[in-house]
């Protein structure tokens, strides 16, 4: 049987089915962990990602962490950066065995820190080619 691409749209759209083009690939995700133990640290400290991928970070333990890509927040403004043009970002507070994902869509150098762990060195790089 023969089904005109007009006719099957159609039909589609009396279903209530949405005809749209096909999404862009979709990119990869990576993990990172949020640790306590020996100190707080990211689990990878780095990872190298493809622009479009999305990095999710969780926090196993019990102490709050957080990903602030924001110098305004860090205790030290230079343990954050950001490729030019790219606004800063922040998890806000994460607690046990809550996550935060963000998809990168800049090509650069990323530095972020938890804001409440940065002094004893709990910071992070994404670099995205
Ligand atoms: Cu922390």
């Amino acid at each position: 049987m023969t089904i005109h691409r007009r006719a099957f749209t159609q039909l589609l759209t009396s279903l209530g089915v949405v005809v749209t083009a096909p999404a862009l690939a979709e990119g990869k995700t990576v993990e990172v962990s949020m640790k306590n133990s020996p100190k707080g640290m990211f689990v990878p400290a780095t990872v190298n990602i493809s622009v479009g991928d999305t990095v999710k970070w969780t926090n196993p333990g019990v102490i709050t962490h957080s990903v602030t890509f924001d110098p305004a927040q860090a205790t030290t403004a230079s343990d954050v950066a950001l490729p030019k043009g790219v606004a800063p970002f922040d998890s806000g507070n994460i607690e046990e065995d809550a996550s935060f994902s963000h998809t990168f869509t800049v090509k650069g150098t990323y530095k972020y820190v938890c804001k409440f762990h940065e002094a004893m060195g709990m910071v992070g790089t994404v670099v995205v080619s």
